[in-house]
């Protein structure tokens, strides 16, 4: 496969210092232009600050880059929905046609992996979406936390899916869902999930989630860990009203008959246009706490 790697990054990970990966269909599907390449600067200059390296991965003219320059993360934002989503199965084929691709949680851990990137800061994963029994609709973000050695730091799931399915499905792979000092169960615009979830385990600092993570790499257990960090109080929104939100959103979705890769990025948009600004507020808020807590999740990993 071919891979590029930032020589910023590539110098950061030879002298052992900590890199945190980003994803790029957060970037081209997950928010509107400007706001989106506004963001994905933002993340990276808190990342810096806090004394790591960011990486943002994504795919141009067919090579996986980690560490995308300003330039090709503006070309991502700008051209947005344009530019293919590309999990694992599109992977190949973006890389043969010589395209460029958004990179989805599994793809970003994918490449990141090759780098030898251990950690990735995201707002939300994929998971089981509703009605799964019957649709099959599963995220390969599930798969990849089986098979791919990145611990996710990300501020849970959106309640556009099954949140307890998702959870079940993350204990059938050996996936550790770990709470940053919380034991519910995140969902992205609220603490806390509707459904009384809680995590594996409530971890108190990031000492405490480097361990883990150093125990799972120190066993040679393969796969992912993910971290679930609370939207700050300050930005976070309220259960009912989003509840509310979201399954007018769903309902939508079906009478459209969209399906398949087009299902998250429709809900996506769906619930920012709903909830106005409001939600997008609260997404770009999370993501730079999800960067923060990353970095320093990573930096006391490489202090182990
Ligand atoms: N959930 C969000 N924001 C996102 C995504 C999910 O709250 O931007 C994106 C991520 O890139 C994730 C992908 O990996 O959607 C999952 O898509 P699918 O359900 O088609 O696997
Ligand atoms: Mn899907």
């Amino acid at each position: 496969m071919s891979i590029r790697v930032n020589p910023e990054v590539q110098k950061a990970l030879d002298e052992g210092r900590p890199v945190i990966a980003l994803e790029s269909t957060i970037i081209s599907h997950g928010m509107p232009y400007p706001q989106n390449v506004e963001t994905a600067n933002k993340v990276e200059q808190i990342i810096r600050d806090h004394g790591c390296v960011p990486a943002t991965v994504g795919i141009v003219d067919g090579v996986g880059v980690v560490g995308l320059n300003k330039e090709e993360i503006e070309e991502m934002g700008k051209r947005g929905h344009s530019i293919p989503k590309v999990s694992r199965r599109d992977l190949p084929i973006v890389m043969a046609e010589k395209s460029w691709g958004a990179t989805t949680v599994a793809t970003t851990m994918i490449l990141a992996s090759k780098a030898g990137v251990e950690f990735f800061v995201t707002g939300g994963i994929g998971g089981v979406h509703r009605g799964a029994q019957e649709t099959f609709d599963i995220s390969a973000d599930l798969e990849e936390l089986q098979n791919t050695n990145v611990t996710v730091i990300c501020a849970g799931a959106k309640a556009i899916l099954d949140l307890r399915l998702t959870m079940e499905v993350l204990e059938t792979k050996g996936v550790p869902v770990l709470g940053y000092q919380t034991e519910d169960l995140p969902a992205f615009y609220c603490r806390k999930n509707s459904d009384g979830l809680k995590v594996d385990y409530a971890v108190k600092d990031p000492e405490d989630a480097a361990r883990i993570v150093k125990a799972k790499r120190d066993l040679g257990l393969t796969g992912g860990i993910l971290i679930t960090n609370p939207i700050p109080e300050e930005y976070a929104m309220d259960n009912a009203v989003i509840d509310k939100v979201i399954a007018d959103a769903i309902k939508e979705m079906d009478e459209k008959g969209i399906h398949g890769k087009e299902c998250t990025p429709f809900l996506l948009a769906k619930v920012a246009e709903i909830t106005g600004g409001n939600s997008l507020n609260a997404n770009i808020h999370l993501v730079f706490n999800n960067a923060a807590v990353g970095s320093e999740i990573a930096k006391a990993y490489s202090k182990l």
